[in-house]
Formats: C-alpha cells, sequence, structure tokens
C-alpha cells in the first residue's frame, strides 16, 4: 500500500534529523510520497525526488512576542499540509515539541491522520527529567497511536522516567549502506599527513558534555604512549574549546586533529582504524553504525543503547563511563592485533546487514504504517 507521509523532523547535523531524512528518502524510493515539514530544508535531502516535498515551517516574529511560537507555527503547518495533501499518517521525530504539534494539528483536521512518534534519546534521557516538560512529553506519547523508540534501552528509560501508559516498541536506527561503505582514500590520509604506520582512531559528535570528549582525549594520550597514532575529532559544540585547552595541556597538539563540522564521514571513517563514543548518556550512537558499515571496529561506554549496537568482544569493546585506562588498553589490544581487527571490522559490518539492515528496518516502519491503516 502506498502512503502519503507526513515527516516532522529537525533538519540540522544530529542523530534524529539524519534517520528521519534517511527514512523519508528510502520510503520514497519504496513508491511512497513523502512530505517533509521542518523549519528547514533536512541537510541530508541533497538531490531532487519527484515524491518528496518539503513544507517550511516560518515563525511569525511579532514585537508583541517575547519567544517567537515555533510550536504553534509548526502545528499549524502541519494541519495545512495534512489537509490540502490529504496524509494517511505523521512520523513524527522527537518527542518535543513535534508528538505534541502533531496531536494538535490532529484535531484541525476532518480526516482519521494516524500519528507515529519515534524517540530519540535526548527527547527523554535529558529533557524527561524537566519537571516543566514531563507531563507535555507524556501527552505526546500517549496520544500517538504509535510510538517507537531507537534501543531496547530508550523504551526501558521512557517507562521508567515518565511512567507512560502506551506500549513502546523498538526499531532500531540504520545507515544507507550504499552511502557508508569502505572507500579507497588513502591520498587523504597522505593529506592529513598522517604516515603509513600511525593508526587512526576517530570521534564524532556535536561536541556537548555528555559527549564526554576530554575522556576521548585523555585515552588517546595514553594510547599515544604506547604507538604511533593519530586522533581525528569531527564535529563541534560548546566543549570545543576546553577540549582545544586539553589537547594542549597533554602535549598532543601534533596528533590530535580538529576537522570541525564535515559530510562525507565514510571517506574519514574509511581512513580509521578504531572509532570511538565514550558518552554518559546515548540512546543509540548512529556514528557507531555508520563507522562499522565501513568496516571499523568501535570502542564505547557501556551505557544506554551502545551496548545494542556494540557486541562486546565481536564488532569491537564495551567499557565503563571514565575508565580511560581501559579504553586505551583495549584499543592497544586491537591496533596491535591485525587478526583480531580484521575480525572485528568484518564482524562490525557483518552486524550491519544484519541486526541493522536498512531494508528490514524500514519495512518495519511499513509495516508499523500498514496496521494502522487497516482501520481506516
Ligand atoms: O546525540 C545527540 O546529541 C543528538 C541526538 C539527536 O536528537 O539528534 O541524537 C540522539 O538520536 C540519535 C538518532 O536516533 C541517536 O543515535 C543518539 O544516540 C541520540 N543521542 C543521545 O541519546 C545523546
Amino acid at each position: 500500500m502506498k502512503l502519503k507521509i507526513g515527516i516532522v523532523c529537525y533538519p540540522t547535523v544530529g542523530g534524529s534529523g539524519v534517520v528521519a531524512t534517511e527514512l523519508g528518502k528510502l520510503l520514497a524510493e519504496r513508491g511512497h510520497e513523502i512530505h517533509f515539514i521542518s523549519s528547514n530544508i533536512p541537510f541530508r535531502l541533497n538531490k531532487v525526488y519527484c515524491n518528496i516535498y518539503y513544507h517550511e515551517v516560518t515563525v511569525n516574529q511579532y514585537s508583541v512576542f517575547q519567544y517567537p511560537p515555533y510550536d504553534l507555527a509548526l502545528a499549524s503547518k502541519i494541519a495545512e499540509v495534512t489537509k490540502r495533501e490529504r496524509l494517511d499518517l505523521l512520523h513524527v521525530h522527537y518527542a518535543v515539541p513535534h508528538a505534541v504539534c502533531a496531536v494538535l494539528a490532529k484535531q484541525m483536521v476532518d480526516h482519521d491522520v494516524k500519528i507515529v512518534t519515534t524517540l530519540h534519546g535526548t527527547d527523554i534521557t535529558v529533557l524527561g527529567y524537566d519537571p516543566s516538560l514531563t507531563d507535555i512529553i507524556k501527552f505526546g506519547i500517549e496520544k500517538s497511536d504509535v510510538v517507537t523508540a531507537v534501543s531496547n534501552a530508550l523504551v526501558q528509560q521512557t517507562y521508567e522516567l515518565l511512567d507512560v501508559q502506551k506500549d513502546i516498541q523498538t526499531v532500531y536506527n540504520f545507515v544507507d549502506e550504499r552511502v557508508y561503505r569502505k572507500k579507497d582514500v588513502d591520498a587523504l590520509k597522505e593529506a592529513y599527513g598522517i604516515s603509513e604506520q600511525e593508526k587512526v582512531i576517530i570521534h564524532v559528535s556535536n561536541f556537548r558534555k555528555v559527549k564526554r570528549v576530554p575522556d576521548v582525549v585523555r585515552a588517546f594520550s595514553l594510547v599515544r604512549q604506547a604507538l604511533p597514532a593519530k586522533l581525528l575529532l569531527v564535529g563541534d559544540g560548546p566543549e570545543m574549546t576546553v577540549v582545544c585547552r586539553l589537547v594542549k595541556q597533554l602535549g598532543l597538539t601534533k596528533d590530535v586533529l580538529c576537522l570541525g563540522k564535515q559530510e562525507n564521514l565514510e571517506e574519514l571513517y574509511s581512513i580509521s582504524d578504531v572509532k570511538w563514543l565514550l558518552s554518559e548518556k546515548e540512546s543509540f550512537g548512529l556514528v557507531l553504525l555508520e563507522a562499522m558499515a565501513c568496516s571499523v571496529p568501535c570502542i564505547g561506554t557501556n551505557i544506554g543503547g551502545i551496548p545494542e549496537v556494540i557486541d562486546d568482544g565481536k564488532t569491537g569493546f564495551l567499557c565503563e563511563l571514565g575508565d580511560v585506562e581501559a579504553v586505551a588498553e583495549r584499543t592497544i589490544k586491537l591496533l596491535q592485533d591485525d587478526h583480531l581487527h580484521a575480525a572485528m571490522a568484518e564482524n562490525a559490518l557483518q552486524t550491519v546487514y544484519t541486526k541493522f539492515y536498512s531494508k528490514e528496518i524500514v519495512q518495519q516502519y511499513e509495516a508499523i504504517y500498514a496496521s494502522l491503516m487497516k482501520g481506516v
């Protein structure tokens, strides 16, 4: 059954926006009509698709408003597009304000539009602690027709934090394997001045406190004492100043390359030997999957959804939060053992094509949509 689907997401760089956009593109390839409703064109929507439309939310800046009413503008845009295009369903990514806006928009529409809400992580694990938001997040979840979350850990945390009376299904994240795959980019390694003998460790994030980037630098300092290596820091955010200061303090300036925000991450993964994600909160860790698709073993913290992505000892290693010695010790073991590295790289790639295979994940969403359409 081909459907008209409205996708509401944050358009900027960030896991939830990436997953929503990639899902929209794959659904369009499978014949559905996709309407993105967002404040800006989703940044991964980088070519023309004849069955993908983009509807921009513009916010009234009238001076009487101390805060421009984005949420109302979004709800109103969702209602307008839903009515005009007669959308079958809305798939909203991130609980606030998107789920709540969709619920509001539904009241303004005279046909039965269904709401699927996908929880991505910080909408629960950070905002769920804010007493001014808990009730409205719970409301958005309970009024949705179907709620999914990107890991079992996030499902569990949502029940514990918000006591929601709603079945929440896990649908894992995925990557487009046609884009994320190992490429031949030796010239890039050379261009960065990385020699043949040097191993490459990569960290990609938005450099917020939860990502614990100082731990990444401290662990790298230990690895660097054992073998020649470079650390690629990709992304930017509030912690960058602190991180740069630490790099200098530890005398690592020559070996830490701060690359800022980058596109075409598959090229950077392709020159990397191991990926680190040492966060204190992480519902899934999409960047891990991106690296795994490029045959890069991962080392991550044993928190949130990371243990569902990294199979400890098989596709990489798990370490306890803040245990930089363990991160360094396991990294050194991995980088000094070519057989172990090759086995983990292969296992990582296989996991992308089995547990997180994009085709199957998209079919899981389609099955959810189809179940909602039955009674309509
Ligand atoms: O990691 C972030 O801070 C960005 C955040 C977002 O909302 O885009 O990412 C969340 O959603 C991603 C996609 O589902 C997950 O892969 C990330 O693990 C999750 N981030 C956190 O839980 C901190």
